[in-house]
């Protein structure tokens, strides 16, 4: 299947006919009983940025995914190795009802919708993505968060046969991910299993991977199996690699420069040389929903 691949909407469809077109395609998709994760979304969430998103073949081909490789274009070739069915995630700890759920049992009932985010990672560079995903809060629920727990830890997959990467030891596997759990509460953080309108291709995090929007990439753990509720905060992966550069919380902040370069503004993937540099915004332009988040903190501190 290597239809889309390289077409974008906007190459196949005027900018202005993009929705319908594609809640017409969604219709159908839903009407044949297409796998879970394809082609179903619901309306155009308030959440969404009008920005126009990046093309396909952006998105596919410039990623981070430590696991296939180190260089962007790495987790496009090595990838497709990648077994993402089966699939189960453990969710364990400070739930009501831990246990080993299948994909699908994951998703049960999860509304998917279309999420139009500008995604900004900390090596400066920034891509608007239109993912297919369901709010993580609507599975906490789910499963049933207890009193004590106040932060949530999640894992990727390690399968060293499957990803390359994992066989040196770049990074300390599995790659490890964690936010407060009010944060993973708020209805922009979504679990992903798709985007334009599509399955998650593999070296995007396939087939379902965390997204939130106003922190670093980094944060948007790929491919996960395990999500767990605790009452400390999480070791995470870059955090352990470097403390000094990588925070907890890596809420996308201007003012906060990475001890190596400036986080002041982004180039934005694939807008061209001429289009220069775009100044970066606090929360990655999420502020709004999210500052509250963090009233009383020392941002340069809980950086
Ligand atoms: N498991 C895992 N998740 C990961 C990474 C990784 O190397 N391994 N890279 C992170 C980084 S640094 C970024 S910027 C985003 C990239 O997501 P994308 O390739 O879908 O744009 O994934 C994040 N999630
Ligand atoms: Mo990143």
């Amino acid at each position: 299947m290597r239809v889309r691949k390289d077409l974008n909407w906007s190459d196949v469809t005027p900018r202005c006919d993009w929705m319908n077109r594609r809640q017409l395609i969604a219709g159908a998709a839903a009407l044949a009983a297409a796998p879970a994760a394809a082609g179903i979304e619901a309306a155009k969430s308030p959440f969404s940025t009008t920005e126009e998103p990046n093309t396909f073949k952006q998105i596919t081909t410039y990623n981070n995914f430590y696991e296939f490789g180190l260089d962007k274009g790495d987790p496009a070739r090595n990838a497709r190795l990648l077994t993402t069915d089966p699939w189960s995630i453990v969710i364990d700890g400070l739930v009501e009802k831990p246990g080993t759920y299948d994909l699908s049992d994951v998703m049960a009932g999860a509304p998917l919708e279309e999420r139009i985010y500008r995604f900004r990672c900390v090596e400066a560079w920034s891509m608007v993505i239109p993912w297919i995903g369901f709010e993580l809060s609507h599975l906490l629920n789910k499963v049933g968060v207890q009193p004590g727990a106040r932060y949530v830890a999640f894992e990727t997959l390690v399968r060293p046969d499957e990803m390359p990467g994992q066989k040196s030891a770049i990074l300390d596997w599995p790659y490890r991910e964690g936010l407060r759990l009010d944060e993973a509460m708020h209805p922009l953080t979504i679990l992903a299993t798709g985007l334009y309108g599509e399955p998650m291709p593999k070296q995007n995090g396939a087939p379902i991977r965390l997204v939130v929007p106003w922190k670093y990439g980094f944060k948007s753990i790929k491919s996960v199996v395990r999500i767990s509720l605790t009452a400390e905060q999480p070791q995470t992966t870059w955090n352990m690699e470097n403390p000094r550069e990588y925070g907890f919380y890596s809420n996308v902040n201007p003012q906060v420069d990475h001890p190596r370069w400036s986080q002041a503004s982004e180039r934005r993937v694939g807008a061209g040389i001429f289009a220069g540099r775009v100044d970066t915004q606090m929360f990655n332009g999420y502020g709004d929903q999210v500052a509250s988040l963090y009233s009383g903190q020392d941002l340069s501190k809980d950086f």
